[in-house]
């Protein structure tokens, strides 16, 4: 298993709709269990394919990230079959998007269908932070970072925030 690096915006791959996995086979397992590493690694409650450069719909989530009691989900190839009407409003984070908090409004529930780490279909309920981790990651299969839900001028300004602390690392 390895850390892989997490692409940041304005990578114009986090822009890409991201393929259907096919099969799960060994060069798919060692990507989930690379991106399971990478999530941890960086803190992340969540992490998309896309966000280590491979434009396949792959998802982990551990919404619980407690060290003593790591609980990694994988969800390839997921839908979304249900989305409440009612709506939460609740600040987000992304890893390719640092440093930027912002409040987004999502379903407050959701149903899902996904294969798991064995390819095998299952069904998942979900509300409150693990229904918004997985609107966010679902999200970046398809090419949608949080800060697009915001309006443009906080948008703009949160992009202007990021690129200056990339140019500000960068001097550093
Ligand atoms: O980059 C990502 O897609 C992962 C992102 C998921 C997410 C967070 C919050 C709301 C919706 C989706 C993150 O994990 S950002 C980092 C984060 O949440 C966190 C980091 C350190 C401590 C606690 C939380
Ligand atoms: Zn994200």
């Amino acid at each position: 298993m390895s850390v892989r690096p997490i692409l940041i915006a304005p990578d114009p791959r986090l822009k890409l709709v991201s393929e259907p996995v096919t099969g799960v086979d060994d060069h798919i397992r060692t990507l989930v269990a690379d991106m399971i590493e990478t999530m941890y690694d960086a803190e992340g409650i969540g992490l998309a394919a896309i966000q280590v450069g491979v434009a396949r719909r792959i998802l982990v989530l551990d919404v619980e990230q407690k060290e003593e009691r790591r609980n990694p989900r994988v969800f390839i190839n997921p839908i979304i079959t249900w989305s409440s009407e009612a709506t939460a409003v609740m600040e987000e984070g992304c890893l390719s998007v640092p440093e930027i908090w912002d409040e987004v409004e999502r379903s407050q529930a959701i149903k899902a269908e996904y294969l798991d780490a064995d390819g095998n279909l299952q069904h998942l309920e979900a509300e409150g932070i693990l229904a918004v981790c997985l609107q966010h990651e679902m999200d970046h299969l398809n090419g949608v970072l949080f800060v697009d839900h915001l309006s443009k001028l906080k948008r703009s300004m949160a992009l202007k925030k990021l690129a200056k602390a990339k140019k500000l690392k960068k001097a550093s």
